[in-house]
């Protein structure tokens, strides 16, 4: 899907023109996958421009580097400031929004402690992830033949770009065999997740979703799902599924900041339920579509632009260093 460019990208403290945003090539991340990234969205909604659970991506991002041994120099409520102000500064409305950090040049070998930690963020228009009409229709999928990475290998609570050699893996074979999007199992046969999204189904009357033990990323769109499923009084529970429950589950959705809330309607091209959307899906993708359009904010999970004040400029200069 192409980037639409803008006019800034903030950069460790400050705006930078979209053109100067470039690393040098001897850089630790593109050698050895070792950035960490978050994706957000802010909506235009009726009372105004206003970022999709702003903080909590912002802390998941500081969780994404603590795991790897590594401070992000830059407080959640300075990453708050700088994501508004560059929304403002772009003269973006409904947007995706992408904050990066990475190991930049510096040394070379895999030990990356010495390297600087460089963190921007990127905001740009962005369309339909799974195509125009995946919301509305659902979309096809299949299990991967490559299973999710194991938390012994690769810790899927750090969103690191290198966990997306398995997504990549994922989703071109996904792809290439005419599907939306693959689903992984993960070391034990469970399913773990898509290659960008987390999955639901609707086992008799029950939401599942597998724990976060199973190799997945805990996503925020999840716990958005999971809060407004029991507001709306279905049961949901955090449970291991099986390949074949989610071809014989009532329903299957996928949830991700990307995707939203995707209904999946059919797994290895045997249809799940009728093969369409289902109640619960649009109940969900109902109540989520009212909070983004209307403004209303009963859970606290908007932060609107407008409200939030400029960052003081270039805000300390920090690179991070060897945790202590
Ligand atoms: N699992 C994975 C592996 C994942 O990448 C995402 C988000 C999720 C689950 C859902 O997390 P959340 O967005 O907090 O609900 N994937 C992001 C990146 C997608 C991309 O291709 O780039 C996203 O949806 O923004």
């Amino acid at each position: 899907m192409p980037i639409t460019p803008t006019k800034s990208i903030w950069k460790n403290g400050s705006f930078i023109p979209f053109k100067n945003a470039t690393v040098h090539v001897l850089s630790h991340a593109l050698h050895y996958g070792s950035s960490w990234f978050e994706g957000i969205r802010a909506y235009e909604t009726d009372k105004g421009i206003a970022v999709f659970r702003l903080d909590d991506h912002m802390l998941r991002f500081h969780h994404s580097l603590k795991v790897y041994r590594t401070v992000l120099p830059y407080s959640v409520e300075e990453l708050r400031s700088a994501t508004c102000e560059l929304i403002k500064r772009n003269d973006l409305g409904t947007c995706y929004i992408r904050p990066f950090a990475m190991r930049g040049f510096g040394d070379m070998g895999v030990y990356g402690l010495r390297n600087p930690v460089e963190v921007y963020i990127a905001a740009w228009e962005w369309g339909a992830y799974l195509g125009d009409n995946a919301a509305e229709t659902g979309v096809d999928v299949c299990i991967s033949s490559w299973s999710r990475i194991t938390p012994n290998s690769l810790p899927s609570i750090s969103k690191a770009g290198g966990n997306y050699m398995n997504s990549q893996l994922v989703k071109m074979e996904a792809v290439e065999n005419g599907y939306a999007e693959g689903i992984t199992l993960d070391a034990y046969g469970h399913v773990a997740e898509g290659s960008g999204e987390n999955v639901f189904a609707v086992i008799r009357g029950e939401l599942v979703t597998p724990p976060t033990g199973h190799s997945l990323l805990p996503g925020i769109t999840r716990d958005t799902v999971m809060v407004l499923a029991e507001q709306l009084g279905y049961p949901v529970v955090e449970r291991e599924i099986t390949r074949a429950m989610l071809y014989t589950a009532d329903e299957v959705f996928l949830t991700g900041t990307a995707v939203e809330i995707t209904p999946v309607r059919s797994v290895d091209r045997i249809a799940v339920g009728r093969g369409g959307p289902g109640p619960i899906t649009r109940a969900i993708q109902k109540a989520f579509g009212k909070i983004i359009v209307s403004g209303q904010d009963p859970h606290g999970w908007l932060t609107f632009v407008d409200d939030v004040p400029k960052p003081s400029r270039n805000t300390k200069k920090k690179t991070s260093k060897k945790r202590k």
